[in-house]
């Protein structure tokens, strides 16, 4: 069942962000060279019309919904109006579109940190919308579930074979490093970086450093993403992870050693912890044939020499 060929028309939505460059980086080693996208400067995909017109113009096969306005607990939780309002537009500005268009193949991507809070780990698929979400990112949560919802509505009322994906907290190439919208592997890689150029005595961490986290290189999701077009098919938005998780205390020791920090770490409490743990359980998409293959430790040592030689023209 191969529903990816080599001639088909990709357009990746967010193909300069953290997913969608690893996912065109992918497309195009493994020879799939008809590939188009635009920056959100020169499509704002929250605009239906003019997404419409885009995608309509292009008559892709194929869509990976990579765009989304992402950011760390930080964001989320100051934020919420921007995160729930620009997702839902940007999602159904360009899932109306694709049904327009009745382009043949979506592939939409979720986000782990929908499931419910306190969910019986590791999380299993079955889990989705079985309890209250996480407070501090709630509003992302529910705009990201409204997209895995029209897409299973999509499969029922139209029957077009789209689908979606679950990725756990991704890191890698083309992170955001701005401290104040990050996620907390590039935010702290940033901060033990500069500790240790500075020579400070202490990093200051957010949070208790009790709660787990899981971490997808994000070559790791591209591979899977292409994976799962080529061969799947169902309404389940499956799970795509390593399996494995530490605890932010763990983290922040590893990107210590990482950066060359040897001062102390302290811990601020007034920031919010957010979800004790959501491991993912992948043996559903292991068993279809992939599994996460770059662990943590080469995966840091990978993304702090891709800082190092961005830094200078990074997002901030
Ligand atoms: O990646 P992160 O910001 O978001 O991780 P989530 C937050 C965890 O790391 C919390 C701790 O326990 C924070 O207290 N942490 C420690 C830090 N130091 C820092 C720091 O300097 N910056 C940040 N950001 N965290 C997000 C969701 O949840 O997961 C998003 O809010 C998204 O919607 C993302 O889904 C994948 O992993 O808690």
């Amino acid at each position: 069942m191969t529903f990816l060929k080599p001639s088909d028309r990709i357009y990746v939505a967010g193909h300069s962000g953290l997913a969608g460059s690893a996912i065109w980086r992918a497309l195009q080693a493994q020879g799939y060279t008809n590939l188009v996208g635009q920056t959100s400067s020169t499509l704002d995909l929250r605009d239906h019309n003019a997404t419409a017109d885009y995608i309509s113009s292009q008559e892709p096969d194929v869509i990976v919904l990579a765009a989304a306005k992402v950011g760390g607990i930080a964001a989320n939780n100051d934020f919420p109006v921007d995160f729930i309002s620009e997702n839902l537009r940007i999602q159904t500005s360009v899932l109306d579109a694709a049904l327009t268009n009745r382009v043949n193949r979506v592939l939409f991507l979720g986000s782990s940190c929908i499931y419910p809070k306190l969910a019986p780990q590791p999380i299993n698929e079955d889990s989705l919308l079985t309890g209250p979400l996480e407070q501090t990112n709630q509003a992302y949560a529910l705009a990201k579930i409204a997209g895995i919802v029209q897409v299973q509505s999509t499969r029922k009322q139209y029957g077009l074979p789209w689908i979606s994906a679950m990725p756990t907290n991704l890191y890698g190439p083309g992170d955001n490093f701005n401290p104040a919208g990050a996620h907390v592997l590039p935010a702290l890689l940033r901060r033990f970086h500069e500790a240790t150029q500075s020579q400070a005595k202490e990093v200051q961490v957010w949070g208790t450093g009790s709660p787990r986290r899981e971490f997808l290189h994000v070559d790791d999701l591209a591979a899977a993403c292409i994976h799962l077009l080529k061969n799947y098919d169902d309404d389940i938005a499956l799970n795509v992870g390593t399996g494995e998780d530490i605890s932010i205390k763990e983290l922040a020791e590893m990107i210590a050693q990482t950066t060359g920090f040897t001062g102390r770490i302290t811990w601020d409490t007034t920031k919010p912890d957010g979800t004790p743990q959501k491991l993912l359980e992948v043996s559903r998409i292991n068993a279809t044939g992939w599994k996460a293959s770059i662990d943590l430790a080469n995966g840091l040592k990978s993304t702090y020499q891709w800082y190092l030689d961005n830094v200078s023209t990074l997002r901030t």
